[in-house]
């Protein structure tokens, strides 16, 4: 990250009345998340998410697929926001309006105190109906059936509430995450590898509407060309420095 890169991306963002922050698994890495990119850790390791993450996947194996789940959501769990969640917070002092839209379905934003965050992948935190769609309660853990718990309504598997491969994203969130990123005047990214699409779709659409597009990743991704800014370097070093420019520029 070079020191004019920094003060032009505290310029823009000091400037801007509106700031939306894109966030992928790279956000989560130094939370202790593995990113999709890194090989899947131990017990895993052997299937690809691309599969397990389907309605397919899911249907074809409830039992593993609600395991692979529950694997990860007590591992989330376990995990802390880091330097680079709570820096997002802290922009929400020196920024009329901070939204987040996030990838990570770990619920790191909202436990860091980000006070708008919009999950376009759903959440691991919550569980819903696989056929009737209804919300479900999840069992406590500890339970020795291995099979996925049931809908109260209908009796079918409830299902983690996350969106998969294949899968429409929510509506609504859609709707305000993209009307979001039209009015915004700078569109910060981090830690995202800007394969998955529609997600992907939200640089290209910030330049479309005239906004700075700032990206923070260690290595260069499929965002980089479109990004005005790249502040090369983990979430966890570069957020932190720039909330300081940002403060050093507005005076506070
Ligand atoms: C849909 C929830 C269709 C579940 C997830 C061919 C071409 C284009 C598109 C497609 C295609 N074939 C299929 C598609 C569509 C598909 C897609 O985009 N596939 C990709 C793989 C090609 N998309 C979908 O299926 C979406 N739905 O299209 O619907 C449709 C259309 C009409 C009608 C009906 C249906 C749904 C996509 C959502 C899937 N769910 N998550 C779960 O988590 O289990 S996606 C999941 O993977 C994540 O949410 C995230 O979105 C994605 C991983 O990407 P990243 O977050 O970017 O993470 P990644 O590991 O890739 O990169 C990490 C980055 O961090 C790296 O750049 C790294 O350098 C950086 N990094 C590392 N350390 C740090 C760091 N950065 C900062 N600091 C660090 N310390
Ligand atoms: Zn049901």
């Amino acid at each position: 990250m070079t020191p004019e890169g920094l003060e032009r991306a505290a310029s823009a963002i000091a400037g801007a009345r509106l700031l939306v922050v894109s966030t992928g698994a790279g956000m989560s890495r130094e939370s202790g998340i593995p990113t999709f990119r890194d090989a899947q850790d131990g017990l895993w390791a052997r299937f690809d998410p691309a599969e397990l993450a389907t309605e397919r996947g899911f249907r074809a194996d409830p039992a593993r697929v609600w395991a692979w789940y529950e694997y990860r959501r007590l591992r989330m769990a376990a995990c802390a926001p880091h330097a680079g969640h709570g820096a997002l917070v802290e922009l929400e002092w020196n920024v009329p309006q901070v939204a987040v839209i996030t990838q990570n379905i770990d619920g790191l934003h909202q436990r860091a105190g980000s006070t708008e965050v919009l999950e376009i992948h759903g959440s691991i935190h919550r569980v819903r109906c696989l056929d009737c769609g209804a919300p479900g309660e999840r069992p406590d853990v500890g339970r020795d059936d291995d099979d996925p718990p049931r809908c109260a309504r209908c009796g079918s598997y409830l299902r983690p509430g996350v969106v998969w491969f294949g899968e429409m994203l929510p509506e609504d969130v859609v709707r305000r995450a993209w009307a979001l990123v039209e009015r915004c005047e700078v569109l910060l990214v981090v830690g995202t590898s800007g394969l998955v699409w529609p997600a992907a779709e939200l640089p290209h659409l910030a330049r479309r509407n005239d906004a700075r597009v700032i990206e923070v990743n260690p290595e260069p991704s499929e965002v980089t060309p479109v990004a005005d800014i790249f502040l090369q370097g983990r979430a966890g070093e570069v957020l932190p420095t720039l909330v300081r420019a940002v403060a050093r520029q507005r005076g506070s």
